[in-house]
């Protein structure tokens, strides 16, 4: 009998812990290696995730879940062993990215994201690999003119089509929307962020309730509410908190399994400071925790370089990423925590 999604998404959700997304596409691992001079080879890639995994620590510790590629799913260590035995045996809930990539939209210069037409087949697949929950991305980018309702309802509808495949085939969904900080526009500000994030969240849980998803099994990963990189005015810490606990008070049922934020091109310690600082606000209707990428790896690709000699140190600088997440999912991070722990 299949486990209940609540109880996938609770393991998921655990105190303390949180989500590595590991689920970089060959594209996207490719530039990530180039900033270390690495060329990326299949065995590359493996090697580099299996360092994660088997940092024995922080995937023990802090680590509940890890969202896969397609080709991480199938991969084994060096050994022989299945990666997805390796994140069982730390007790990390193997997870996949299930999207095909946001797409050019027709008739549009927005993006929207594919990947539905056989995804009940490849959902079942995925369940027999091990997967028991599943992540789909959607990217909203801000500018003069966009989004527009066209590019927002498209993603929202794909999520929720997406969201309910998955629980037919007893597989959470994390359901990610995603107002990207790193566009062009000089005026992102914090509060077109917030405005954008409403719409989105919005419309997005109206398609979820019209799709018959349970709330109760799927995971929400959104962005924070912050000003574009390209923004002059830039919001304190404290102001990134109070809007982005804002807006999903005001946009997310609290049915929800619980959410699980990106770092989205912040800095590893922005990520870490503004997670924290949220859960320190206490009263609220959900958990909030990690699902990182960047923020969680940054460092440890830089440390490991490549090089088999340094697989240690890179795995000191991972759980040390992972253990202030931690910190932060329980809101008592510190920069002095930061320090004493570096
Ligand atoms: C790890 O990156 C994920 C996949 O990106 P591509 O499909 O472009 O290769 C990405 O979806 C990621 O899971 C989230 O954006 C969170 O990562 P960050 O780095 O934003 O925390």
């Amino acid at each position: 009998m299949s486990e209940r999604l609540e109880d996938i998404a609770a393991a998921m959700m655990r105190d303390g812990q949180g989500i590595l997304a590991a689920d970089e596409s060959s594209g996207t691992i490719k530039k990530r290696f180039d900033t270390i001079g690495l060329t990326s080879t299949e065995d590359a890639r493996r090697d580099y995730r299996e360092l994660l995994f088997r940092s024995t620590e922080a995937m023990e510790n802090y680590i509940s879940g890890v969202i896969l590629y397609d080709e991480t799913i199938r991969q084994k260590a060096a050994d022989g062993t299945p990666l997805v035995d390796l994140l069982k045996a730390a007790g990390s809930v193997p997870g996949i990215k299930v999207d095909m990539g946001a797409k050019p939209m027709a008739l549009s210069s927005e993006k929207v994201t594919e990947g539905l037409d056989g995804l009940r087949e490849r959902l079942n697949e995925y369940y027999e690999l091990g997967a028991r929950f599943a992540k789909w991305r959607a990217v909203i980018e801000i500018s003069d003119t966009t989004p527009t309702w066209n590019a927002i309802h498209a993603n929202a509808h794909a999520l929720a089509r997406y969201a309910a495949l998955c629980q037919e085939a007893g597989i959470v969904p994390i359901v990610e929307p995603e107002v990207i900080m790193d566009g062009p526009e000089a005026n992102h500000t914090i509060d077109r962020c917030y405005d954008v994030t409403q719409w989105a969240l919005n419309t997005l849980f109206d398609e979820l309730y019209t799709a018959n998803v349970s709330l109760e099994g799927t995971i929400l990963k959104p962005n924070m509410v912050i000003a574009g990189q390209q923004c002059p005015t830039q919001a304190s810490a404290e102001e990134v908190a109070e809007k982005t606990v804002k807006v999903l008070k005001a946009c997310v049922p609290s049915a929800v399994a619980g959410i699980a934020f990106l770092s989205g091109g912040q800095s590893d310690e922005d990520a870490t400071k503004h997670l924290s600082l949220m859960n320190a606000m206490g009263g609220l209707p959900w958990k909030l925790t990690f699902s990182y990428g960047r923020a969680l790896q940054a460092a440890a690709i830089k440390a490991w370089g490549g090089k088999p000699e340094n697989v240690a140190a890179a795995q000191r600088a991972f759980t040390h990423r992972a253990k202030m997440n931690s910190l932060a999912a329980r809101g008592t991070w510190s920069a002095d925590q930061e320090k004493s722990a570096a």
